[in-house]
């Protein structure tokens, strides 16, 4: 029975594509870095991709593996890098907005279950329009930085093509 659970579990994790697109949002490439195993808390990084031709905002966002979920940004503060929660974050129509390391992020809290290298969790995401979506957010060595696409750092990104 149990081996049968652990098909159908792996079953779901592989049908859930990396790009999900709900509405007009896309999330790209979900991806956490991995944390010590005794670690409360750990964040996730995505690439949100806006469609339409009307402003979205992300407004919340929940995990099973976390008792409770931030949005959160990194401020330079005199020199020193300080997280600070922020209620929402935009983003532009037909523009990209990067959740990366040492910008915005979501922040997990109280970690219910560690996330473990090569493995992958459940995030939903809401939008003030596009509603919820989730996403399986790939668990990433403590090296990695992120898969850097034809884009810069800015904040946000005319879309050229995707
Ligand atoms: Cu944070």
């Amino acid at each position: 029975m149990l081996k049968v659970i652990t098909a159908l579990l792996i079953t779901i994790f592989v049908t859930i594509p990396t790009t999900v697109t709900a509405n007009t949002i896309e999330i790209d490439h979900p991806w956490s870095k991995a944390v010590p195993p005794t670690s409360n808390v750990a964040a996730a990084f995505l690439s949100i991709i806006n469609h339409s031709n009307t402003d979205d905002t992300l407004i919340a966002a929940r995990s099973p593996i976390a008792e409770s979920a931030e949005l959160h940004t990194l401020n330079n503060d005199n020199g020193l890098m300080k997280m600070r929660k922020v209620d929402t974050i935009n983003i532009a129509a037909e523009h990209q907005q990067q959740l990366a390391p040492g910008g915005f992020h979501v922040m997990l809290f109280n970690l219910t279950e560690v996330p473990i290298i090569d493995s992958h969790f459940p995030l939903t995401l809401t939008f003030k329009h596009a509603g919820e979506i989730t996403v399986n957010v790939a668990v990433k060595p403590a090296t990695y930085s992120g898969e850097h696409h034809d884009i810069t750092h800015d904040d946000s990104h005319a879309l050229q093509h995707h």
